[in-house]
């Protein structure tokens, strides 16, 4: 199957209809899924150690007498690490060392507050780490060593002491460069199931896996059904829709350069979305001429293909600062602003997982290893929501410590909004710790 993207002119009539039925995505909810779904949390609940090893030996097909047998010694994540070829582990672990440095920044920016008033009484807010936290991480394709850094190493730097990573093993097969990661981030134990019943397992505990506060990290139809029935219980990160790449360009960019950005996006998902935004016709003909060029020689090709016949788009803009605006409406994931004077540009940009500025800052640097999360807002989530950061990892107290001359003020204020309420027991409580009691 050939490459078919699509091209479109925001001068045309209904530009705006024909942008917004190509963002629309909507996660399939499948009545069947929930249903199995729903089985199986309900039944890890109930009989927890016992159900966890039937569904993973039928689901993962291995054959395992008890729950112990999934979990790996730390030894066998330090093998797996020293196995590695050595550039493979050098990446990894200068990847490991970026991540760190940049969410160290995050977390210097997080730390609580106090204000004393005049009569003594001290307010503020304490910020505290989640004490345990679960990892999914999906076996098969989307098995990502990288993703495995980007989730727990803002958990660590949070200090979250116990970090528990799920990952499935079909077949028995383990991926040595997912463990040795997990060494890396300082993932303190992995356990080899997944699917519905470890989010089950995580969320709920079993006889010896203990619940988490919060599960994160990606995972199929049924990993996704299974986190949101189980938010209230734990929380929750964000569920992440296909990745999308959306490239501005002023068309001064190597277009071989632009083909491949936005393929590098495309081959995670025939869902994938990657589009360009560029004021010149002819430019965005010759990244037409790229991506046939390119294609063929790529592995993932048909995914690429269907990726970008599906969902792609090539966009003629009328100039960069329309190109801005209609950013900001496709609120992507990722952002690059391949041009001459990206600062410029960025400063319009209001709507963006992660914005790469300049045309040297490929996305795929980001995806790796700069620092910043690569678990990002997709699917115009971006106008309300944020990267994964050290804050996703902690929560916040309120302090409140009141001196005695200001329980006198505030007492006959509350007093006199619980009366109001019809709340005599709150009224009371302030009132009796005035000096002139009435
Ligand atoms: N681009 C993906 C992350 C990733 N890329 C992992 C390569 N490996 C998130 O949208
Ligand atoms: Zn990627």
């Amino acid at each position: 199957m050939a490459v078919q993207i699509r091209t479109l002119d925001s001068t045309h009539d209904g530009f705006k209809q024909q942008l917004h039925a190509l963002l629309a995505f909507e996660a399939e909810t499948d009545d069947a899924i929930e249903t199995a779904v729903g089985n199986i949390l309900a039944d890890v609940k109930k009989r927890g150690n016992a159900a966890v090893l039937e569904y993973t030996n039928r689901f993962d097909r291995v054959n395992a007498q008890d729950v112990a047998a999934f979990d790996l010694p730390q030894s066998e994540l330090q093998a797996a690490l020293s196995a590695l070829p050595d550039a493979q582990r050098q990446a990894l672990q200068t990847a490991a060392e970026r991540i760190r440095v940049f969410h160290e920044r995050q977390k210097q920016e997080l730390n609580g507050f106090t204000y004393t008033e005049a009569d003594g009484t001290v307010l503020g807010q304490r910020v505290t780490p989640l004490d345990r936290v679960g990892i999914y991480v999906p076996g098969g394709k989307a098995a990502y060593p990288s993703s495995v850094l980007m989730n727990a190493i803002p958990a660590q730097v949070a200090g979250v002491k116990d970090i528990v990573m799920v990952v499935p093993t079909p077949d028995g097969v383990k991926n040595q460069m997912v463990l040795a990661a997990a060494a890396i981030a300082g993932v303190t134990r992995v356990i080899t199931i997944g699917g519905a019943q470890a989010v089950a397992a995580l969320a709920y505990g079993t006889e010896t896996i203990p619940a988490v506060d919060k599960i994160v990290g990606p995972g199929n139809a049924y990993v996704a059904a299974a986190k949101r029935r189980v938010f209230g219980t734990v929380g929750i990160d964000m569920i992440a829709g296909p990745s999308e790449i959306l490239v501005l360009c002023d068309g001064t960019t190597d277009p071989d350069w632009v083909a491949m950005d936005l393929f590098s996006q495309a081959e995670h998902d025939e869902l994938a979305q990657a589009i360009l935004l560029c004021p010149d016709a002819g430019y965005i003909a010759r990244v037409e001429a790229s991506i046939h060029k390119l294609l063929p020689a790529m592995p993932r090709a048909e995914t690429i293909t269907t990726s970008l016949t599906d969902r792609g788009a090539l966009i003629k803009v009328r100039d960069m600062e329309e190109a801005c605006a209609i950013a900001n409406d496709i609120a992507a994931e990722h952002l690059e602003i391949s041009a001459e004077n990206p600062q410029q540009w960025a400063d319009k940009i209001r709507h963006a997982g992660a914005m790469f500025l300049g045309r040297f800052s490929s996305e795929s640097l980001g995806d790796y290893c700069c620092g910043p999360n690569h678990v990002l807002p997709t699917s115009r989530t971006a106008r309300f929501s944020s990267p994964l950061g050290v804050y996703d990892f902690q929560k916040r107290s309120s302090i409140l410590h009141v001196s005695e001359a200001g329980a006198q003020t505030l007492g006959k204020v509350a007093a006199e909004l619980a009366y109001g309420e019809g709340l005599q027991a709150h009224a009371r409580s302030a009132e009796l710790r005035l000096k002139s009691q009435s």
